[in-house]
């Protein structure tokens, strides 16, 4: 994918406040800190047009990015910190799980998790999650350039068997520090989206 343009649209917290656009719409979804914001400043080519290392679990907003007038890519707030009330998980739960369920514009799904560990409880009901409303589903395993190429092989496959992904659910190893993956991941978005 070829960008000519990568513009932040707008902040939403529920869904009045959802964009306009007739565009299809590719959400990341994953832990606080799992490299969310990093991969969309990747994909894009642009070094800050998301925030990279807020307070992990501060970004409880869904941040909306224009990418070529073609599509949007949504950040949808991490899960998983540990150091947030029980009032702001459920309000988290709350406002992914609208998003994620009336969307009608959400295309594909981005399911973001650490190559370097076992995905975590939140992760696999996640996957459960995304897979049981029928969207289209691409795991990015984050960080890969914290392992060696050939252990990246063994970890994607300890993940496949950890999220019980069958091998038609790309999972694409990725780096936002040697920008590995890039290409993968959108071919394989763009391969979904049609
Ligand atoms: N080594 C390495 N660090 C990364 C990578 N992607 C993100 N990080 C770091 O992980 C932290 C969280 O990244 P961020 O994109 O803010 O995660 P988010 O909370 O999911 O949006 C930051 O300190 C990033 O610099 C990566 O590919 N490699
Ligand atoms: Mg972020």
């Amino acid at each position: 994918m070829i960008i000519k343009k990568a513009e932040f649209i707008t902040t939403a917290v529920e869904s009045s406040q959802y964009p306009n656009l007739d565009l299809p719409e590719i959400a990341l979804a994953g832990r606080s800190n799992v490299g969310k914001s990093s991969l969309i400043n990747t994909l894009v080519n642009r070094k800050s047009l998301a925030r990279v290392g807020n307070t992990p679990g501060k970004t409880r907003v869904i941040n909306f990015y224009n990418v070529n007038d073609a599509l949007l890519l949504v950040d949808l707030p991490g899960y998983g910190y540990a150091k947030v009330s029980k009032e702001e998980k459920q309000s988290w739960a709350r406002l992914t799980e609208t998003y994620l369920t009336s969307r009608k514009h959400l295309k594909v799904i981005l399911l973001l998790v650490d190559i370097r560990h076992d995905p975590t409880e939140d992760d696999v009901l996640m996957r459960e999650y995304i897979l049981g409303s029928g969207r289209s589903l691409i795991v990015v395993a984050t960080k890969a350039d914290k392992i060696n190429r050939s252990e990246q092989k063994k970890h994607i496959e300890n993940i496949r068997t950890c999220l019980n992904l069958d091998e038609d659910i790309p999972i694409i190893p990725f780096s936002a520090m040697k920008r590995q993956g890039i290409d993968e991941v959108w071919n394989a978005v763009e391969t979904m989206m049609k």
